[in-house]
């Protein structure tokens, strides 16, 4: 299912300096209240694992039935599963502005995420993202995270810390779902690591089909859903460059496995290009959301 990004000709120059200077640029509008309608229909079916192409996520940390009630439903890589979901996620033009925020050559898919924060439910902490592919040449990625409903200071919306892109990059928590201590906890410690006192917190309020592009380095994360009456729903597009290549040795526990034996090269089948400027991109992606596609 195709799903429509109109050109984002508004940013310029002066978005990129408040993205270099912020680690973050919100935008009001990326897509179509039709297609948030569509792209939200599609998250109750894949939460069940009812997915249509037949093809499983590589991440999927919250099963009906066996995982807790309150915490937020998590998955990775859905554009494989889903093809109205991979409408959005392999979108030529939010990769084409993350080039442009990130200075790369071209963008690649690093893999996208699915959130779902149901009401009365519990944070995400703080995080880097680049903590996620530390073993990546470049260690680098840029998340475009495009919320399905309106997002509420109170209804666990993304929190951003200014500024904290220039931080030193630590290791991703080990309780992220499901905070053991306060979910700013880390980023406080890494806060004072960095000299920074009384680090400011910004929830972005943002219609349903707006969208923050974020930088990887970047502390961000989600507080508690306090509502009893809305639902959180999100997609995470993370991009790398295009140039992006595995390492010699050791490639992460989960997107490793599609590292090619004695090949550094990241695979177009599961890590396409999305845009270069000089036109290319990965060929099976001009019909791979048709209707009837099949893998
Ligand atoms: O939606 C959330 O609560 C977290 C999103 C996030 O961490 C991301 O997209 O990188
Ligand atoms: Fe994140």
């Amino acid at each position: 299912m195709t799903i429509k990004v109109p050109t984002l000709s508004a940013i310029g120059e002066a978005e990129a300096k408040q993205f270099q200077d912020e680690g973050y640029l919100v935008v009001e509008k990326l897509i179509g209240e039709a297609d948030v309608e569509r792209i939200r229909d599609r998250f109750d079916p894949v939460l069940a694992g009812d997915f249509e192409t037949g093809v499983y996520p590589d991440e999927w940390y919250w099963r009906p039935g066996m995982s807790l009630p309150d915490v937020t439903r998590h998955m990775a890589n859905l554009w494989k599963s889903d093809l109205t979901i991979a409408g959005l996620v392999v979108s030529s033009e939010i990769a084409r502005v993350s080039a442009f925020l990130a200075g790369w050559p071209g963008t690649r898919l690093g893999q996208d995420t699915l959130w779902m924060k149901p009401e009365l439910s519990k944070e995400i902490s703080l995080h880097q993202d680049n903590s996620f592919v530390d073993f990546l040449d470049p260690p680098e990625m840029l998340t475009c995270w495009v919320p399905l409903d309106d997002t509420q200071i109170d209804g666990g919306t993304l929190e951003y810390v200014p500024g904290s892109h220039t931080w030193d990059l630590v290791p991703l928590p080990r309780d992220f779902h499901v905070p053991e201590e306060h979910y700013k906890s880390k980023m406080l410690v890494a806060a004072e690591r960095a000299g920074i006192q009384n680090p400011e917190t910004v929830p972005i309020e943002v219609k349903a089909g707006g969208c923050a592009f974020h930088h990887g380095n970047i502390w961000h994360g989600s507080g508690p859903n306090q509502r009893s009456d809305i639902v959180r729903r999100s997609i995470g597009v993370h991009a790398v460059s295009s140039v992006t290549k595995f390492p010699e040795e050791g490639a992460g526990y989960i997107y490793g496995r599609y590292k090619r034996i004695g090949d550094v090269s990241m695979d177009e089948s599961f890590f396409p290009v999305l845009w270069t400027p000089d036109g290319y991109r990965t060929p099976f992606l001009a019909d791979y959301c048709a209707e009837m596609a099949v893998l």
